[in-house]
């Protein structure tokens, strides 16, 4: 007896004839996305079965941005010029309606100078807590603007989530904001994040110009869709956090 067929994109190699179709299947998987929930703090987050994929790093990075240019849609996530401007942890269901097959996770930056020291030893507690206690997380992407680098905090990060990775963790860093960069920066930078990322992968990415948007789409419907895992369930519903079937926000809303 053969299993159901899933969705399966091509191989993605840049130019390579697969590459386009496998790129169009993760966009409209991503597209998908609704507003699931919102938690100002972890033990309020849904326990869930569906592999989870989070965007941290700096505050105003564009991690908040770049869902909603992955997922091509204008307020999914609240983007904004003020740094510090994500301050809940915000889930977003991806999968047709009532088969939630992946979530993702847009988590509030850190590093914003105006933010209270206290504030910000808080906040690490509870993102380094995520990272290292969600047992469904699949990936995680670190956004990084390279005209900044790696900072301090983006090392402690990678320190935090260094054991998760080796066993088997997905992690990308993607370096954002491509378009303020040159030809020549783009790849000067690209080759530091590599050797810094510690077996991750790295991707230039621009919302603006929509650099790497095929590229990071793919690699995302990889991770949520791993070779032979079962089918997409209704774990999400299962678990009585299921979004409201119209989409909408619930009272509460993202932060
Ligand atoms: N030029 C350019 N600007 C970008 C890009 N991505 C994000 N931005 C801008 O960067 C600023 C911060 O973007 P956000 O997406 O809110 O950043 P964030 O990482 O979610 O910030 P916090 O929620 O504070 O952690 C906004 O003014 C965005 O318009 C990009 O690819 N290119
Ligand atoms: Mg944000």
């Amino acid at each position: 007896m053969t299993s159901p067929a899933k969705p399966k994109p091509a191989p993605a190699k840049d130019g390579a004839p697969g590459a386009k179709s496998a790129a169009v299947t993760a966009l409209g998987w991503l597209h998908t996305a609704r507003f699931l929930t919102t938690a100002p703090q972890l033990h309020f987050l849904p326990e869930l079965d569906v592999p989870e994929i989070a965007f941290v790093g700096r505050s105003n990075a564009g991690k908040s941005t770049c869902i909603n240019t992955l997922t091509q849609q204008k307020q999914l996530a609240f983007a904004s010029k003020r740094p510090g401007r994500t301050q809940h942890i915000n889930l977003f269901a991806l999968g047709k309606q009532g088969a939630t097959d992946a979530v993702l996770t847009d988590l509030p930056g850190y590093g914003y100078a105006a933010v209270p020291k206290q504030d910000k030893i808080r906040w690490q507690q509870v993102m380094a807590n995520y990272l290292v206690s969600r047992s469904n997380l699949q990936g995680i992407v670190l956004m990084c603007d390279p005209r900044h680098g790696m900072t301090e905090l983006d090392e402690i990060l990678l320190d935090v989530i260094r054991p998760r990775v080796e066993e088997g963790l997905k992690f990308l860093v993607i370096l954002t904001k491509a378009d303020k960069l040159t030809r020549a920066e783009g790849a000067k930078a690209l080759s530091i994040a590599k050797l810094q990322a510690g077996g991750g992968q790295v991707r230039l990415f621009s919302a603006t110009k929509r650099t790497g948007l095929e590229d990071v789409a793919t690699l995302l419907w990889d991770w949520a869709h791993p070779a032979g895992a079962p089918s997409a369930s209704q774990a999400v519903s299962s678990t009585g956090a299921s979004p409201d079937p119209s989409g909408a926000p619930d009272a509460l809303g993202p932060q």
